[in-house]
């Protein structure tokens, strides 16, 4: 079988040869990227593997054949699920499913992760690739298939890759390499009609890991529409929690005034936009009296921000209509954006018609041992209820997990999104990614579509998710926390940041599209935290309530702020910035996180942040090196960090020092 393969791979070889060299019309540059299947990461003994992580379109009446080669083997194979066990070392999964289509899947040993493969050049025949030391067993792929050992040429430290015949549009060259004592950061190529990519023109808004995202909560971004403002003006509710106005047609005009454009954003994530409740929920309790109208103790929260679904396939007429939907979204298309959608699975609102109808539908609020299951985010993670008033659904039900993956599949049909955000990820099982990964891959095969999910956690839970068949990626909290850490409460030296950085790479892939977020709607702003206006171990949300948290030390926050962008921007993954960060926006915890936008009134030292951070973007998605390129740490003390990234032989060096609070970026 393995030597069939083989000849079957230096046949395609010599078509490649001649193919290679002639002249092809341009392809259109909006055509979709079909992404390359992740690997399986083997994690030692008998691994239990789906296939539909993989190859998520397949069903259990196919019956593909597969291979394991070398050195592991398959056993157990029934409904698309086996068992994996094998020594340990590079090796292939191949499949073949029942159209002879053969796709090959890395598999990569459980052994530690090293940087150090980098490529170092390329022709019109071939790429060049240095490997740390001698010895390395180096495999590399064309999107799917298995490139035969006699494309490669290996002496010493130093490699050539013979290209091979490529489809014509995007595809990719990978590399992946190992020894017995470690396995390397994979290389990812992106080709054009047969040619390497030099030139970040070449590029399109569907290679992911171009995407700069930009995440708003729609009632506090812009309000387009005033005939549609309806806030609660509950006495018991306070206006910051209360509706703001912020709308769809308020992004539709965003969007056509360019601003995204202008600060260089790609893709817009926005806020929940499903039905929520027309009145109030929840309460908190205030210690220390309230900077918003002292008289109050408590108040209760308005569904402003999009998370308490009561409908699943209905736009919040505080938002605006369907109508409104598809306008932003052809204005977005129109203007070069993606835009994806924040969806709920994990809950809906206790008056939701669902609920009613199917109270079976929710999971126990009672543990088995009497305790209120509320907020139990570890112990009992997929089950746990964020509050009384949205109870967690139990996806574990087929019929629940076939309703919610349909519901979410609703947005897909009637509007031309082009991913989501997953909220609460965690505290959903497996069984519903894997159903969504199905369905999106069978019934829209042709559109490119990108998911991000939200896990807090280790990097093998956050990774657990992050599948071909899944999710495209999760947003990295360990950096995100890393950075606070190290860059912003000099806790840690920077070598810890260092280290976060290198599992990240080690556990979803060294060109991962990951989401380096500079904040969110649930954590403490920046560059209030940068300047010391708040403190790490203070309760952020009490903080909030009871004085106004300012920027602190002015001449260090936006400083420490920008650090945090430069790291986002230059390291593997997708930058994400939390509204207003852009500008360094103050704010302890939520709802103080949730000011509406400021468009303009912005003073000096903001004004001078937005700018260079406008400039950090232009930099990065004009640059091979920081899209494409692999990372290497060049130095690293203390207060200081250099690293590399590095693309057919480009480099671009970057140096960030937590105590100067200075960075450079060298090309
Ligand atoms: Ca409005
Ligand atoms: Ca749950």
């Amino acid at each position: 079988m393995k030597k069939t393969t083989l000849i079957l791979i230096c046949f395609v070889v010599s078509l490649t040869l001649s193919a290679c060299g002639s002249k092809r019309a341009c392809a259109n540059s909006n055509e979709p990227v079909v992404n390359p299947i992740m690997p399986v990461y083997y994690t030692g003994g008998v691994q239990h593997v789906w296939l539909t992580d993989y190859l998520p379109a397949l069903s259990t009446d196919d019956t593909p054949v597969i291979e394991a080669m070398p050195g592991y083997k398959v056993s157990n194979f029934a409904r698309l699920e086996f068992d994996l066990q094998g020594n340990n070392t590079l090796s292939t999964l191949s499949v073949e499913t029942a159209d002879h289509t053969r796709y090959d899947i890395a598999i990569l040993p459980d052994l530690p992760f090293k940087t150090g493969l980098l490529t170092t050049g390329c022709t019109e025949r071939t790429i060049t690739f240095s490997l740390p030391a001698e010895g390395y067993d180096v495999q590399a792929y064309l999107d799917n298939q298995l490139l035969g050992p006699d494309m490669l040429e290996i002496e010493g430290t130093t490699g050539t890759l013979h290209i091979p015949d490529c489809p014509e549009g995007r595809s990719f060259i990978r590399l992946y390499a190992a020894n017995a004592q470690s396995r390397l950061n994979d290389v990812l190529i992106p080709m054009q009609d047969g040619k390497v990519v030099t030139d970040a023109a070449q590029l399109t808004i569907n290679d992911d890991q171009t995407q700069v995202l930009y995440s708003l909560m729609i009632d506090r971004f812009y309000n387009g529409n005033t005939a549609n403002d309806e806030p609660l003006n509950d006495p018991e509710v306070l206006p910051i929690v209360d509706y703001q106005g912020g709308d769809l047609a308020g992004i539709t005009e965003k969007i056509n005034s360019g601003f995204f454009e202008d600060l260089g954003i790609t893709t817009i994530w926005i806020s929940p936009i499903t039905q929520n409740p027309t009145d109030a929920w929840g309460r908190y309790p205030f210690k220390n009296g309230n900077k918003y109208d002292p008289s109050k103790t408590y108040t209760k929260f308005s569904g402003y921000h999009g998370y308490w679904p009561i409908y699943n396939n209905k736009v919040d007429h505080r938002f605006g209509t369907g109508d409104e939907l598809r306008a932003m979204l052809d204005a977005a298309h129109a203007h070069g954006l993606h835009v994806v959608l924040d969806y709920v699975a994990n809950h809906l609102h206790i008056n939701s018609p669902v609920i009613q109808q199917h109270p079976e539908w929710i999971t126990d609020s009672i543990l088995p041992d009497g305790r209120r299951n509320f907020e139990l985010w570890d112990e009992a993670r997929l089950t746990t209820w964020f509050d009384v008033h949205i109870p967690s659904l139990n996806l574990e039900i087929p019929e629940v997990c076939e309703a919610m993956t349909d519901t979410a599949l609703f947005w897909l049909e009637n509007y031309p999104f082009d991913g989501f955000r997953h909220d609460a990820c965690k505290h959903i099982p497996e069984g519903y990614w894997r159903m969504l990964g199905h369905k999106i891959a069978t019934r829209f095969p042709e559109r490119h579509i990108w998911m991000i999910g939200e896990t807090y956690g280790s990097p093998d839970l956050i990774g657990m998710y992050v599948k071909t068949g899944m999710l495209n990626a999760q947003f990295d909290f360990n950096e995100y926390y890393g950075i606070r850490e190290s860059v912003i409460d000099s806790k840690f030296p920077m070598s810890e940041l260092e280290r976060i950085v290198r599992e990240s790479m080690a556990a979803y892939g060294a060109h991962h599209t990951m989401g380096n977020i500079s904040g969110n709607h649930d954590q403490v702003r920046i560059a209030s935290l940068a300047g010391g206006a708040i403190r790490a171990d203070e309760d952020g949300k009490e903080a909030g309530w009871t004085r106004m948290v300012g920027i602190g030390d002015a001449n260090v926050a936006y400083r420490k702020a920008m650090l945090q962008e430069v790291i986002n921007f230059t390291i593997p993954g997708v930058p994400c910035i939390y509204q207003g960060d852009e500008y360094g926006e103050v704010g302890a915890n939520d709802p103080d996180n949730r000011l509406m936008m400021r468009f303009d009134r912005l003073n000096e030292q903001e004004q001078q942040m937005r700018s260079e951070v406008q400039k950090l973007i232009r930099m990065r998605r004009t640059s091979m090196p920081l899209l494409y390129g692999d990372m290497q740490t060049e130095n690293l003390t203390e207060d200081e960090w250099t690293y590399t990234r590095t693309y057919m032989g480009k480099k671009v060096r970057v140096t960030i020092n937590r105590k100067d609070l200075t960075y450079t970026i060298e090309n």
